[in-house]
């Protein structure tokens, strides 16, 4: 039924009420009132709603007639995580960030219990974007710690709302994760899909800057100058990472329900590789087809839909970028399944770009030149582990390991440990073209890195002496003999 014709009926019962009190007594009338209302709600059969964590959706409903469901949900506040090594105090609808999932039909009369645990420090309420009514429910649903507070609504549009906390100050209670969805299915449902997941984003604002270890309180200024430190997808750094990526089969079809708490920042949703073939605008009736990136804004929702074609992990961002990649917007979708080459074909070539003229690159450094003839070998390893990570890591990698056909590892590796002074080359002046390191071959290009002798030294030292190599000492004098018997070829270093 559209809307139009439920508000147009429910009009009606309103001017028949309205005539029945002119004709008879205020008594009566307000019995027939007591009486609609009474029929709207014993009649209909009672269902105890289904509540699930993100990235979990509940069953799609496959009742056709109105319910009375009943949703029982408890607010918390917990320390949890955040990031590795960082904790958080978050307030949360049912002890995760973002809250539990509530799934509806269109029509539905939802009596809504919203108990706040003992344990809580603060009072917290809820605002249900899908209720028709002042506050979205927050003012019948104030509920202080240890108290349950119940309200009823009836479900009168269907979409995706986003739901959330609204108890002063609202942007803290929104900011320390208080909010979630709640889809109300239209009558005839959604369309069927294999795959259906719960992505929340929501931005965070501590005291230390990202990263930064330990409990981290809240910090106002930052939420006020909409600076977040943390943006996230359900609520951690990786909650949809590794062994927590969502997941799909080649040829099967995903729904995802995005929702944005905010407090703050709007949602630029992208799934890397991917398209979306449809995406429910604003989590609304107007269907997008071929969409790339669709707004989430703060406080709205979206559903997306796409068929996966092809194996692989597909990376969910906030595509304004720096928050994926340093902010932790960053969510993970992994599909498995046969390749379908045509649709994709992997990396058919690399070969040297070098173009005419052109000359090994090199990367500047801007370490401080130290000399130093007189290092003990461990005083060297000690001195190059820094310059390794700061000049080497980037392509050799922590463990040393290098990347498959990209990066020869530095670990273990015959190569290096068969030649000192080809390695103290290879640091000079770079190197590309052809290179076999433990049987595989690489054929890349190194650059020259711009360090001084006593540098090459250490690093080499270091390298030599960590990552299962077979040890040994580079020195100044060593690298300094290499350097006069073969030239930089570009630089002056
Ligand atoms: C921009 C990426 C990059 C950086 C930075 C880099 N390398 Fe390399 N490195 C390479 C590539 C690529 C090769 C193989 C080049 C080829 O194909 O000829 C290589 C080869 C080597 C080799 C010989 C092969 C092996 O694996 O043993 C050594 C030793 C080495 N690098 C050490 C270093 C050290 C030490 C640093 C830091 C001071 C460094 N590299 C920084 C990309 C890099
Ligand atoms: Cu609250």
């Amino acid at each position: 039924m559209s809307n139009l014709k439920i508000r147009m009926i429910v009009s009606v019962i309103g001017a028949v009420i309205a005539l029945t009190s002119c004709d008879q007594s205020s008594e009566k009338s307000s019995s027939t009132q007591a009486n609609i209302e009474k029929e709207s709600t014993s009649n209909l059969p009672v269902i105890k709603a289904v509540l699930t964590q993100a990235p979990n959706v509940p069953p799609p409903i496959t009742r056709d007639y109105v319910a009375k469901v009943v949703v029982n949900m408890e607010t918390q506040e917990k320390v949890m995580r955040l990031a590795d090594g960082v904790d958080y105090m978050f307030w949360t609808f049912g002890g995760q960030v973002p809250g539990q999932f509530i799934r509806i039909r269109e029509g539905d009369e939802v009596e809504f219990n919203l108990s706040n645990s003992p344990d809580s420090k603060m009072p917290h309420n809820i605002d249900l974007h899908a209720v028709t009514g002042p506050g979205g429910g927050a003012a019948s649903s104030f509920t202080a710690p240890g108290h349950t507070s119940t309200f009823s609504f009836k479900a009168l549009n269907p979409g995706l709302y986003v739901y959330h906390c609204a108890t002063a100050p609202v942007g803290m209670h929104i900011g320390n994760g208080m909010y979630g969805l709640i889809l109300v299915e239209p009558k005839a449902g959604l369309p069927k899909v294999d795959r259906e997941y719960y992505v929340m984003q929501g931005d965070f604002y501590t005291k230390g800057k990202y990263g930064e270890a330990g409990l981290q309180p809240f910090d106002m200024e930052k939420a006020i100058k909409e600076q977040p430190d943390y943006v996230l997808f359900n609520g951690s750094v990786g909650a949809l990472n590794g062994d927590n990526a969502i997941t799909a089969k080649v040829g099967e079809t995903v729904r995802l329900f995005v929702g944005n708490g905010g407090p703050n920042l709007v949602s630029s949703f992208h799934v890397i590789g991917e398209i979306f073939d449809k995406v429910s605008v604003e989590g609304g009736d107007l269907v997008n087809k071929n969409v790339q990136t669709t707004l989430v804004p703060a406080g709205g929702a979206a559903m997306t839909e796409f068929k996966v074609d092809v194996p692989g992990t597909f990376i969910m961002v906030d595509h304004s970028i720096f928050r994926a990649f340093n902010k932790g917007a960053l969510g993970m979708l992994k599909v498995n399944g046969p390749e379908d080459k045509i649709i994709y074909s992997g990396k058919q070539a690399d070969k040297v770009y070098l173009p005419e003229g052109s000359a090994t690159q090199s990367i500047a450094n801007p370490t401080v030149a130290v000399e130093n003839e007189d290092l003990t070998k461990e005083q060297q390893i000690a001195l190059g582990k820094n310059i390794y990570e700061n000049n080497c890591l980037a392509c050799h990698q922590a463990s040393g390991e290098g990347i498959p056909s990209a990066f020869p590892p530095v670990a273990k590796s015959d190569f290096l440990n068969a030649d000192h002074n080809r390695a103290i080359n290879i640091v000079l002046h770079g190197r590309s073209g052809p290179i076999k390191v433990n049987g595989e071959t690489y054929d890349s290009v190194m650059p020259a890195i711009a360090l001084n002798n006593g540098q090459v030294a250490n690093v080499l030292t270091y390298v030599l002496n960590s990552f299962g190599n077979n040890g040994g000492q580079v020195t100044s004098a060593q690298v300094d003999k290499q350097r006069s018997i073969i030239p930089a070829k570009i630089g002056s270093h």
